[in-house]
Order: C-alpha cells, then structure tokens, then sequence
C-alpha cells in the first residue's frame, strides 16, 4: 500500500468513527431502531439520490435539491438521514457563468474523452489535465470514434501537444472505438483500457470520464458494460456538437473491479482556485521539462518574464512549441487579476 492510499484509508477510519462518537444522535433525535450503513453515492437526481449500501442493495434517499452531494460520495446512512464523509479527491470546474461544480468525488483516475467529431473546445484538455492534477488526480487521455478517418488527425495532434517529446507527459494514451468491433484496430484499444482498469484488482481505481457532450462518454461506459443501456445522443447535423444527452452522472462497478463515472458532458473546464505556482508546477509537460532540465533560477519562476528560466529556454532550444507556452501564458493571465 502507498503511503497516498494508507493516508486516505486512514481518513476514512478515522472520520468515520468520529461522526460516529460526535454526530449520531447528538441531540438524541435518532431513531435507535435505524441501523447506520454506509455507502457510496452512485446517482444523483435533484431531490433525491442513489445510495449503494455495503451489502450491495441500492437505496433512493431524499436530499435537499443543493445538498452538496456528488456522485462518488461516500456517505453514512441512517433511516433517511444521510452524512458525508470526508473527500480524499474533489474534481471541480467552473462554468461559463462563474459558479463552481463538484464534477465527482474520490476520483483515482480521470479520463478525458475527446474525439475529432465533435471536437473539443481549444484549452479544454490542458484545463482537465491542470484540474485533475490539481485535485491530486491521474489523467488519462481517451480519444474515441477509432472509426472515423479524421481521428488519426487527432491522435497524431494529441501524440505531438502532450505526449511526445522532452515534454511529453507520461500519461496512458487510449485510442478506441465505442460503435464497432469489426477489426482488430477497432478493438485493441478497448481490450487496453479494459486492463487499466483491471489490472490492479488489489487497489482498484475509480474512475470519471469527462469531454464534450457528443465525444461518447456515455457510448464508451455501454461498450465496457454491456449490461448497461445509458442513453447515447446523435451530434445535431446542423451545429455539429452533441445534444446534451447524459443530464446526471452515474457510478458504474466495472466487472474486472474498479469502477467507473459516466458524466454529462460540458464544454467549459474554468480552472478553480488553482494558485500561479501551481499552474506552474501542473501545467502539462512544465515538471518533466524541469526534472529533465534543471530548475529555473527563481523557485517561484512563473516561466513568463523571469531571466533563466527553464520553460523559456526549452522554447528557445525548440524542446517545447511556442504553442504550447503560448497557452500556458494565456492561462497563465486569467488567474491574475486585471
Ligand atoms: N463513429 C462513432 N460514433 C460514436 C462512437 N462512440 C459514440 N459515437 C456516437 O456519438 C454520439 C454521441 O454519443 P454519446 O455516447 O451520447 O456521447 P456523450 O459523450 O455521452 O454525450 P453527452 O451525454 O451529451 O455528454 C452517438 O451518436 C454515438 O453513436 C464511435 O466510437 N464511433
Ligand atoms: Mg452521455
Ligand atoms: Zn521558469
């Protein structure tokens, strides 16, 4: 077990007990009868959420309409009363108005879907990959619709943005294909991310997939689990970008263990509360570009202005695309106030 696992183990304990002592029947309103459980919140539909209690029955419990819960919740239950326990990763964005949402709770892995019809937003992957780090979460990448002629485009467009070179993150890469499975390209990538999530039956990993509405998120949890029939939506021929289909996530158990989060998909990943030195630090690539290269002559360089700085340097030496400092600056003057 990592020391990361040990800690988040140990909080759950510990957090546990002390509702447990403190919080059960502190104004001794509970109802001795009702037996607590605990469990995970796989669903949630507004007033009303679904629990998967230990022994395996789902539960429907009513909420507030903004509780606060997030699919991959754990919470206590008792009778009709429902306590969270403390989160060992939260997933967050911000949308286009400015508010924050939880997109998941007690994510190990986040795979970021994309696909080349209908393509993502520009920065959209950088922001998942910043938020996901962030947050303390592995990134994975996802391209779907192998079938598509114009998804080798995007595969040789993801390989050179992220993947490939001195800065190249060390990221698994999946190239797969929900629909079909009538050659043995189409399916060699489903059979890989299959063993992603199987391969670690003694810690097994959580997973979210987020992307764009239409990418097929959803496709792709169906095709992982045939038993499921999640609704799939078709991209609207005139717009060219998904209907929205999926309006709540969903938890999923993958048959191999490991479990799996179907999200609604959304177009905007405002960063949150993510400090210029950790832009710095998660931007995609920049920590590998540093621990290959040497640091910056400043701790808090922030790879913009600042004389020898390493991130600077590897533009100049043609290690890393203008491109890409280009975005990070951008980034880079969001988070500063104007
Ligand atoms: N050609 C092709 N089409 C696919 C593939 N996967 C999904 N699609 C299609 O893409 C469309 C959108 O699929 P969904 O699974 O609903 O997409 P989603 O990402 O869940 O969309 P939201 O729920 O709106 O966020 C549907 O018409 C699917 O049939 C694929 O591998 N190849
Ligand atoms: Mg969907
Ligand atoms: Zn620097």
């Amino acid at each position: 077990m990592t020391a990361r696992q040990s800690k988040r183990r140990h909080a759950r304990t510990t957090e546990a007990q002390s509702w447990r002592a403190t919080e059960i029947d502190p104004q001794g309103q509970g109802t001795p009868s009702s037996e607590l459980e605990t469990g995970i919140l796989v669903a949630h539909y507004g007033v009303a959420v679904d629990i998967r209690l230990a022994s395996g029955e789902v539960r429907s419990v009513k909420v507030r309409r903004r509780s606060g819960h997030v699919v991959g919740d754990r919470v206590e239950v008792v009778g009709e009363r429902l306590h969270r326990l403390a989160r060992d990763t939260e997933l967050r964005r911000r949308d286009a108005m400015g508010r924050t949402h939880v997109v998941a709770a007690n994510l190990d892995v986040l795979g970021i879907v994309v696909a080349a019809v209908p393509a993502s937003p520009s920065g959209f992957v950088d922001r998942a990959l910043i938020s996901a780090r962030a947050a303390n979460i592995e990134p994975f990448l996802v391209i779907n619709k192998a079938d598509l002629p114009a998804t080798q485009e995007l595969v040789a467009r993801v390989r050179e943005t992220w993947i490939d070179g001195p800065g190249g993150l060390d990221i698994p890469v999946f190239v797969v294909c929900a629909t079909r499975s009538d050659t043995p390209e189409l399916t060699s990538g489903l059979q890989a991310l299959r063993s992603f999530f199987a391969n670690r039956p003694a810690q097994p990993r959580r997973a979210a997939f987020v992307g764009t509405s239409g990418v097929g998120k959803s496709s792709l949890v169906n095709t992982l689990l045939p038993e499921l029939a999640l609704p799939v939506g078709d991209i609207n021929s005139y717009s060219g970008l998904g209907r929205h289909t999926t309006t709540t996530a969903t938890l999923h158990s993958l048959p191999d263990g490991g479990e799996l989060i179907d999200t609604p998909g959304f177009r905007d990943f405002g960063l949150v509360d993510i400090s210029v030195p950790q832009l710095a630090a998660f931007f995609p690539g920049f920590s590998e570009l540093i621990e290959h290269r040497g640091p910056c002559r400043f701790n808090d360089c922030r790879h913009d202005a600042e004389p020898d700085c390493t991130i600077k340097a590897a533009v100049a030496e043609g290690r890393l695309a203008p491109a890409r400092w280009q975005r990070y600056r951008e980034l880079l003057a969001e988070l500063r106030p104007s």
